[in-house]
């Protein structure tokens, strides 16, 4: 979610109920300072920072968060093993997102405070399982709290997850369109417009895959990569793309990363509304079940 979760968007989905999350990618650390600073004049709930580990920056970030003691560091694309005791120190909870179960055990040993598995159906970058499987397996496999992320859009996903064992849901792609995310505008106009098979992974044989909706950037790594051009190459052609869609509003050449939910997503909405869909659904159809209106027997 960098460069379209800013201070905007976190803030107001932690005054909505939810936990906002600044995504940080691979921006400098002066920007993220300015989006912590504006988050807090905005919101006095908890807020956390994703921190990109495969990001140049993420060593600078990760001690700036430190001194600030941001509430939550979530963390991306890596093992953050080495950076719990500092952030721990800060009394900051750290919750990194895992698409392994090899990872989620080892990170469990680390003294981390929660996990968020993360399936395949999500925006950015992918691992190789969806959230159907990988979730019970990481729910099964560790003690500490599960968060379930990838293809979670309104009550009927965050019941299912829920069903699975996860104690809580990440949601990036439905709040693209919220009405405070400061994502360019044409960024939110192809989110509602995309239809089910609208996203594709692209970068596979960078060894960093990422879910985008298709595009002529994504259409172009197709054809490279059908001729096997060679990963650094690729990995060039990849620089800067995200903040061109994101931020500048080129959505032919630009890199816009989505999850498959795109597709549901139908509209501009407020941040606080989301999210009271999103529980009541769900409280709705669980209530539901126990009151025996689903009822699996014969
Ligand atoms: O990180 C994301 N989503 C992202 S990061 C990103 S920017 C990017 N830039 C260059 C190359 C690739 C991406 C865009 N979207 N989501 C969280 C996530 N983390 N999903 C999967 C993982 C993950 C994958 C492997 C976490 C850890 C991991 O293992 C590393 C290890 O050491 O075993």
């Amino acid at each position: 979610m960098a460069w379209v979760s800013t201070a905007e968007l976190a803030a107001a989905v932690s005054e909505g109920g939810g936990l906002g999350i600044i995504g940080s990618g691979q921006a400098p650390p002066e920007w993220l300072m300015e989006q912590v600073l504006k988050a807090k004049e905005l919101t006095d709930k908890p807020f956390g920072v994703n921190v990109m580990l495969l990001s140049p920056h993420a060593e600078n970030i990760l001690r700036f968060l430190a001194e600030e003691k941001v509430s939550v560091v979530t963390t991306g694309a890596g093992n953050p093993g080495k950076y719990v005791n500092m952030l721990h120190d800060a009394g900051i909870k750290v919750i990194p997102v895992v698409s392994s179960v090899a990872l989620a055990k080892r990170l469990e040993r680390s003294g981390v405070d929660a996990l968020i598995a993360e399936g395949m159906e999500s925006g950015g970058h992918v691992g190789e399982l969806t959230t159907m499987a990988l979730v019970p397996q990481i729910v099964d496999a560790v003690t500490i709290p599960v968060i379930a992320a990838g293809g979670i859009y309104d009550g009927r996903s965050m019941a299912a997850v829920l069903m699975l064992g996860a104690q809580g849901v990440q949601m990036g792609t439905r709040f693209m369109c919220a009405a405070e995310c400061t994502v360019h505008n044409r960024v939110k106009e192809m989110v509602i417009k995309s239809k089910d098979r609208d996203t594709v992974v692209t970068g596979r044989n960078t060894g960093h895959p990422v879910r985008v909706l298709k595009n002529k950037l994504a259409r172009k790594f197709m054809e490279l990569e059908e001729i096997c051009t060679p990963g650094e190459e690729l990995e060039k052609l990849g620089v800067g793309r995200l903040r061109l869609a994101m931020v500048e509003g080129d959505v032919e050449m630009g890199s816009v990363m989505a999850g498959q939910v795109s597709a549901m997503v139908s509209g501009i909405q407020p941040a606080g509304l989301i999210i009271r869909d999103v529980i009541s659904g769900a409280e709705k159809i669980i209530t539901d079940i126990y009151n025996g209106k689903v009822n699996l027997q014969q």
